[in-house]
């Protein structure tokens, strides 16, 4: 019996490390700045916690058969353990959880505490159930006036967000389904929702945050390659949660230009 046990122990760690040490199922490639950080970051992390997993799981199955039931074993007694191998362990778990934490903590929060660089492209997130809408504040770089009142999400778009067309400012803002935006440019992100908590995740471009009512959400990135990339919402927001699907373009400055140009040009 202890021998079954040490092979079932050992048989699934040896399958779950498997799947991460080939990379079954992985990340896709990574299109921004922060990527190769991220992946640093997310690589050591499972690297670590992969040394650790497979040498207590391979702890366990030995010491499962080891004291195994047999005529003649030494009868069980109950031990308190001991206090300083926990102090240790414990230690160690510590130093190692706060240490990754202060290694990852400076990237995350580059994206969001330092403010975006002059000359980024500015652009607005809008969750709601169930859709994404993506707003540029056009010629003036303003984002124009929105109210809660004047929002009609089954017209899409513009009265979707609550766009209040009388100020002047919104005159030239472009509100779109989809989002483009110019490689090797930093995005100045605003992200924003309208009913219940939603999370605004690019896997390709390494960026998740929560968009939540009531508040203005800014961070930054910089796309490094063009090409089409999936949005999902990571955070269950109700039913129709599933359709909160969208796709960001990475295209040129010049394609963006143009885009930009058609969308303006459809307001008038
Ligand atoms: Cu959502």
């Amino acid at each position: 019996m202890g021998l079954a046990l040490l092979a079932v122990i050992w048989l699934i760690t040896f399958f779950s490390t498997y799947f991460f040490a080939a990379k079954t199922w992985w990340l896709p490639h990574g299109v921004s700045t922060a990527a190769p950080w991220i992946d640093h970051q997310f690589g050591l992390t499972y690297l670590l916690m992969g040394i650790i997993f497979v040498a207590a799981q391979g702890a366990l199955g030995w010491l499962v058969w080891k004291y195994r039931e047999r005529p003649g074993a030494e009868p069980v007694r109950y031990s308190h353990g001991n206090t300083k191998l926990e102090v240790v362990w414990t230690t160690l778990t510590a130093i190692l959880f706060i240490g990754l934490n202060l290694m990852g903590s400076h990237v995350w929060a580059s994206e969001r505490f330092e403010p975006a660089k002059a000359g980024s492209v500015p652009v607005e997130v809008t969750g709601m159930q169930f859709a994404w809408y993506f707003r540029y504040p056009g010629a003036d770089g303003k984002y124009g006036r929105t109210d809660p009142k004047l929002m009609d999400p089954s017209a899409g778009n513009e009265a979707a967000v609550g766009l209040d067309t009388s100020d002047p400012a919104a005159k030239d803002d472009v509100v779109t389904g989809t989002m483009y935006l110019p490689v090797n440019r930093e995005v100045d992100l605003t992200l924003r929702a309208v009913d219940v908590i939603h999370s605004f995740f690019v896997p390709s471009l390494r960026f998740k945050q929560d968009a939540v009512p009531g508040l203005a959400i800014h961070m930054h990135f910089t796309p490094t390659e063009v090409g089409d990339y999936e949005i999902a919402c990571a955070e269950l927001c109700g039913l129709g949660h599933y359709k909160m699907h969208g796709m960001v373009h990475v295209v040129s400055q010049e394609d963006f230009d143009k885009w930009l140009a058609a969308r303006e040009a459809e307001k008038q």
